[in-house]
C-alpha cells in the first residue's frame, strides 16, 4: 500500500482514471470537435475562435468535460529540462529527483517569510481537483484532473506588502538529482514569475497531485505551479522558493529569447510566435495518437477568457505578450 506523501482529496472525492474516460464518453463529444473536420485544410487555423470559454466548462473554469488526456502520455510526453530536452528524457531520467524531504523558501515583500517543510505549507489548506487544459507553447495540449491547492489561499498566509507587486519562483537546481543542469539549455535555476493579480486569481494552482496520485517526478514533484490561461512554461516545476517583490522578475525563457517568449506568456491565438503559428494546437488526449492527435483551434487565454481577461484590460495584447 502506498500512502500519498501529501495530503489529497478524500478518495470518495477523486475519480480514478477509468472511470474519468467513461464518463466523458457518456457526454459525447466536446467543443472542439467539429473542428477536426477542418483539419489540414488551410483555412482551418485562421477562423476566429470565439472569446466566450469552452461551452463544456464549468462556469468557474475549475472543470472541463472534454477528453482527457492518458496518465501515460502525461507522464511520457513531458517538458522539464532539468532532465533532459527529449519528451521522453524526463520519465526516463528523473526517477533521479529527491521530492521528499522538502522545503520551500518564502521571501521578500511579505509579512511572513522564512523556511517551510512542504508539510507545513500545506498542512492549513484543503486540497482541491482541477480539471485545466494545458497548452504547451510548441503548440501541443493536454487535459488534466490536477490535485492541488489555490496559489491565493498560500499567498495570503504570508500577507504580501504594497510593495509584493509580483511573485517570482525557483525550481530546484542540483546537479547530483538533475542531469540536465550540465548543459546550458536555459540559465539554470529555472525561474518565472506571475503578477500578484494574476497569482491570486483563482485559476491559479499550486498543484501537489495528478490523477488523485502524488505528482510523478517528471510532472515537477512535489510542487508545482498549473496556470491554465499561460503557455505551458510558466507552469514551473519542483518549487523551492516564492519571492514577493516590487519589480518584474527574470524569468528563463524571457531571459534566454526575450523576442520569443514574454512575461505575460497568456495563450493568444492571435500572437504567432516569430517561428510559428500559434492558431492552432495538437490535443493530446483519448486514445488518440500522439503525433495524429487532433488539431483544434486555439481559444484566447486558453478558453480561460471570461475568468482572466479583465486582467489585462486596457493592456497591448501584442506588446505585452
Ligand atoms: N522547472 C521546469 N519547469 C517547467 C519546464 C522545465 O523545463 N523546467 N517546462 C515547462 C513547459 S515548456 C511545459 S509545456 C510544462 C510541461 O508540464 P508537463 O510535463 O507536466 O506536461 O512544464 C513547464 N515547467
Ligand atoms: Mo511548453
Amino acid at each position: 500500500m502506498s500512502r500519498p506523501r501529501y495530503p489529497q482529496p478524500p478518495a470518495s472525492e477523486i475519480t480514478p482514471e477509468p472511470v474519468y474516460r467513461a464518463r466523458r464518453q457518456l457526454m459525447g463529444l466536446g467543443l472542439a470537435s467539429p473542428l477536426l473536420a477542418l483539419a489540414g485544410c488551410a483555412g482551418a487555423e485562421d477562423a476566429a475562435p470565439s472569446a466566450a470559454p469552452a461551452a463544456t466548462d464549468s462556469a468557474d473554469g475549475f472543470r472541463t468535460s472534454e477528453t482527457l488526456t492518458t496518465w501515460q502520455d502525461a507522464t511520457t510526453y513531458n517538458n522539464f529540462y532539468e532532465f533532459g530536452t527529449g519528451k521522453a528524457d524526463p520519465a526516463r531520467n528523473a526517477h533521479t529527483l529527491r521530492p521528499a524531504p522538502w522545503t520551500v523558501v518564502v521571501s521578500g515583500e511579505a509579512g511572513t517569510t522564512g523556511t517551510f517543510a512542504l508539510e507545513d505549507l500545506l498542512r492549513p489548506h484543503a486540497v482541491q481537483e482541477r480539471i485545466y487544459r494545458l497548452r504547451c507553447v510548441e503548440g501541443w495540449s493536454m487535459v488534466l484532473p490536477w490535485q492541488g491547492i489555490p496559489l491565493a489561499e498560500v499567498i495570503r498566509r504570508f500577507n504580501p506588502n504594497s510593495r509584493a507587486r509580483y511573485v517570482a519562483f525557483t525550481t530546484l537546481a542540483e546537479p547530483d538529482q538533475m542531469p540536465g543542469i550540465r548543459y546550458p539549455a536555459l540559465d539554470w535555476p529555472y525561474r518565472e514569475g506571475l503578477r500578484m493579480d494574476e497569482a491570486m486569481n483563482p485559476l491559479t494552482l499550486l498543484a501537489t497531485g495528478l490523477y488523485g496520485k502524488d505528482l510523478p517526478n517528471q510532472n515537477g514533484a512535489p510542487l508545482r505551479l498549473v496556470v491554465p490561461w499561460k503557455y505551458g512554461f510558466k507552469s514551473i516545476k519542483s518549487i523551492v522558493r516564492i519571492h514577493f517583490t516590487e519589480q518584474m522578475p527574470v524569468t528563463s525563457w524571457n531571459q534566454s529569447q526575450p523576442n520569443e517568449y514574454g512575461f505575460y506568456s497568456n495563450v493568444n491565438p492571435d500572437v504567432d510566435h516569430p517561428r510559428w503559428s500559434q492558431a492552432s494546437e495538437r490535443r493530446i488526449a483519448g486514445d488518440g495518437n500522439r503525433v495524429f492527435a487532433n488539431r483544434i483551434a486555439t481559444l484566447p487565454f486558453n478558453g480561460y477568457g471570461e475568468q482572466v481577461a479583465s486582467l489585462y484590460q486596457g493592456m497591448d495584447l501584442r506588446k505585452w505578450f
